[in-house]
């Protein structure tokens, strides 16, 4: 292709952005646009992967059969989601094989908040209250992206971590109101989850290397800061609300900005746990590599199967 039939390509493909069309995975695309978007859905669905590790961990040992099956559903939609991600990533040209591999080797990230331990019922708690309710502040805008099959994606899994979100503030709730030590319990997964929480939503706007780009792409919808507040706003209420108190001495409501002021963050802290020195990064992926490799036997039984099954259909064809 000529240097002006690329050039027309990216002046047509910039046109049909700015008129907020959706691209679709055999329109033609700027290379980088394709990385990008390989880059972020892929952590995104890796995210959801390793995300379903730190509530595995309670399954067995939820209060009550109620809770253990909203627990067990909860998890399962995590799984749900990682395999729409997946498959949505791979119409832009990645295997999986490839995805997970990344992965398994430390090149593709997943989301810092999933290396912290959950260590109480609590934990169940702050996880579908804060970690899913920043996930739908993030959310929630990429259901307008401008990649369809990511925007298609996320409005399912939107639909479902708004659920998540209310079935761990429901637990928080209960805590909350009962005993003593009950109410001491949720405060401390509070204490522990709303740092963490905040940096999920990733470094500042100023630090951030991608937010320029993506948004112009509508990749992005906000900046990092603008959800970081949004969830502040919105969450700070809901302590108040059922009793808790947010771990900041800083929070204070800015009358003027119609916002809260919240003190400062240890992005120090952030910046370790994303290069894998978190409390539980080993973990993580030694979970991870080993379901891997225990699942070796699955996939080569399915690929003989298929094989047979092919073979017979050939057979019977002559
Ligand atoms: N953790 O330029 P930036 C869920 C990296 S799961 C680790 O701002 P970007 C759930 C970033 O990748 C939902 N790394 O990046 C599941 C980049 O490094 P690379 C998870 C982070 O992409 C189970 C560098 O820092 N949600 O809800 O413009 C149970 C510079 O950052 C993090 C998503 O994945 C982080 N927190 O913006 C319960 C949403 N933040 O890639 C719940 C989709 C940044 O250059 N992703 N980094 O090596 C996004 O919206 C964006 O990727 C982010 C970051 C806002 C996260």
């Amino acid at each position: 292709m000529s240097e002006d039939q690329i050039k027309n390509l990216e002046t047509e493909f910039e046109a049909r952005i700015a008129r907020d069309e959706k691209i679709e995975p055999k329109d033609w695309m700027p290379e980088k646009y394709r990385q990008t978007h390989i880059r972020q859905m892929s952590q995104h669905a890796h995210s959801e992967i390793v995300g379903m590790l730190p509530e595995a961990n309670w399954i067995t040992r939820a209060p009550t059969l109620r809770r253990k099956v909203a627990l067990l559903a909860k998890v399962q939609d995590e799984a749900g989601h990682g395999l729409y991600l997946y498959s949505a990533t791979e119409t832009l040209g990645i295997s999986r094989e490839e995805m997970y591999e990344q992965l398994h080797t430390g090149k593709a990230k997943y989301s810092s908040i999933f290396n912290y331990p959950t260590v109480s019922w609590a934990d169940m708690g702050t996880v579908g209250w804060l970690v899913d309710g920043a996930a739908i502040i993030n959310q929630v805008p990429l259901c307008d992206t401008s990649f369809g099959p990511y925007a298609r994606a996320m409005i399912r899994v939107c639909k479902e971590e708004s659920f998540h979100q209310r079935q761990g503030f429901e637990i928080m709730m209960f805590l909350a109101k009962g005993t003593p030590e009950q109410k001491e319990m949720a405060q401390d997964a509070l204490n522990r989850w709303w740092w963490p929480s905040l940096m999920m939503l990733g470094p500042i706007d100023a630090e951030s290397t991608h937010t320029d780009q993506s948004m112009k792409w509508k990749l992005k919808r906000k900046t990092n800061d603008e959800l970081r507040q949004k969830f502040i706003d919105q969450t700070v209420p809901q302590a108040d609300l059922i009793g808790l108190t947010i771990p900041d001495p800083d929070l204070k409501w800015n009358e003027e900005r119609q916002s809260y002021d919240f003190g400062e963050i240890n992005w120090d802290e952030f910046w370790q746990v994303v290069k894998g020195h978190g409390p539980m990064n080993k973990e993580r992926m030694k979970a991870r590599v080993g379901a891997w490799e225990e699942g070796q036997w699955v996939r080569d039984a399915a690929m003989a199967h298929a094989e047979k099954k092919q073979e017979r259909k050939q057979k019977q064809a002559v």
